[in-house]
């Protein structure tokens, strides 16, 4: 059976010689990890078979080099991954494989989607920050009438006057749609819930906990009773983020393609990683899920001050087919922190928000995160698909939904929208 594949492998390297595979390179990429994209209409295990005898082959030529060991094997319908540890003298063959759409390699860096401490260096007064847990309490109902303000979010995008009127009712509240939130995990008991929260799955082998906290905080605006959008949504919590809260794009890979297999229609992704560089396993596998047919959300660009702001320089938000989603302040103004250009698609507030804590059942945080404004947006999307609006017409009934010329400051290209959604008849 080796034999026939080693056959197989040099005939096709024979044929095929001299077209490579495009290599996609990283910042800091770790030395001999790859990501191999496969063709969609390619059999999965042929490859694999290939890449096995060409394994063996080099060791019995040469021990020690050439070796091909095979880490992740992701295969599906809308996605197909092999995550390998290649020696450099392989690489040419694996790139010259019919099966091998591209080549990228996997960055060693610790590609945290939002620098939190960075936050402290926009002049944002008073505001509460993620990551600064110490503000979170249990609220009173007391607590909640003071607050008013930090529902901002809710008040806003039910109309289309700045001036708050009290009112936060929708037309839908997402009932029987599933939002696949892949993020740092969730805390499932919060009372804001009511037990719509799933542990899907954990990347990393755990129990899906929440040591990190921006899950929670994002579940609570797309689908939280008081302070959420999508009231009666199904939250399907994928833990990829370690309690260091650092990522990686396979691990990221891995957890897109767990949603793929396994999920639920009518379905909203949200995503929470933005990567400036590189990026296009992680974009290819975004858009596996729009293929699939969910709606995809993510973030414009993560809070950071060392590198610019612009969707279009971070994957997988640049790709226009998922929603990518900008942050406004209360005021309507885009934040100083929000990405922008023409990669954005439309804005929602994310700014000194109200939404749930990890602390404990019953605590809730005050904070701002481009994470927020795209869990504005999921919780809308689960909205219309609750209605019955086909996946596939979501995007474009936000777009054109959405409020046009509000949102001030420069945006450098992106469209002028804000998120709408209708307030419903009572
Ligand atoms: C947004 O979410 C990601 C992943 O869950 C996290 O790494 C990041 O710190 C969050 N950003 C903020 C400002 O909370
Ligand atoms: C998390 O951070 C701590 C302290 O900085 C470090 O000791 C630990 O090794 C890190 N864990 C992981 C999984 O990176
Ligand atoms: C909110 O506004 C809608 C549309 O005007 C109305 O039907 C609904 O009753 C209002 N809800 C509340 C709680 O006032
Ligand atoms: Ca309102």
């Amino acid at each position: 059976m080796c034999l026939r594949s080693l056959i197989v492998l040099v005939l096709i390297t024979a044929v095929c010689g001299g077209s490579l595979a495009p290599l996609y390179t990283a910042q800091e990429p770790i030395p001999n990890r790859y990501l191999l994209k496969v063709k969609n209409e390619y059999v999965f295990s042929d490859l694999v078979d290939d890449l096995l005898a060409e394994n063996e082959r080099n060791a019995q030529t040469a021990p020690g080099f050439g070796h091909i060991d095979i880490l992740n094997e992701m295969d599906g319908t809308y996605l197909k991954i092999l995550y390998v540890d290649l020696d450099y003298k392989s690489l040419d063959t694996v790139r010259k494989h019919p099966a091998v759409e591209f080549v990228e390699e996997e960055d060693g860096r610790p590609i945290t989607s939002d620098d939190n401490a960075d936050l402290d260096e926009f002049d944002l007064s008073g505001i509460d920050t993620a990551g600064k847990r110490d503000h979170s309490k249990r609220f009173t109902q007391e607590d909640f009438e003071l607050n008013q303000g930090a529902f901002y979010g809710l008040d806003r995008i039910n109309q289309r006057e700045l001036e708050p009127d009290q009112n936060l009712t929708f037309a839908g509240n997402g009932f029987g749609v599933n939002i696949y939130l892949v993020s740092t995990g969730v805390l499932q008991t919060h009372e804001d819930f009511d037990c719509r929260v799933r542990m899907a799955y954990d990347v990393m082998s755990k129990t899906g906990e929440d040591c990190s906290g921006s899950g929670t905080n994002a579940a609570g605006i797309a689908a939280g009773k008081s302070v959420g959008v999508a009231k009666a949504a199904m939250v399907h919590s994928v833990r990829v983020h370690d309690c260091n809260n650092t990522e990686s794009t396979n691990r990221h890979v891995s957890a897109i393609h767990w949603v793929a297999n396994n999920l639920a229609k009518p379905c909203v992704v949200m995503l929470t990683i933005s990567i400036n560089s590189g990026g296009k396993t992680l974009q290819t596998a975004a858009e596996s899920l729009v293929d699939a047919g969910c709606v995809v959300v993510v973030k414009a660009a993560p809070i950071r001050q060392t590198y610019g702001k612009k969707a279009c320089d971070y994957s997988p938000g640049r790709s226009h087919r998922l929603i990518t989603v900008g942050a406004t302040y209360q005021n309507d103004g885009k934040t100083l922190w929000s990405g922008d250009g023409i990669c954005v698609d439309i804005f929602a507030p994310g700014n000194n928000l109200m939404t749930t804590s990890p602390m404990d059942d019953g605590y809730y945080d005050k904070i701002s995160s481009p994470n927020l404004s795209a869990a504005f947006v999921a919780g809308v999307a689960a909205i219309h698909l609750g209605n019955k609006v086909d996946a596939a017409d979501v995007k474009h009934r936000i777009l054109s939904d959405s409020t046009p010329c509000v949102v001030g400051n420069e945006l450098l290209g992106a469209p002028n929208r804000l998120l709408y959604v209708d307030p419903g008849q009572s």
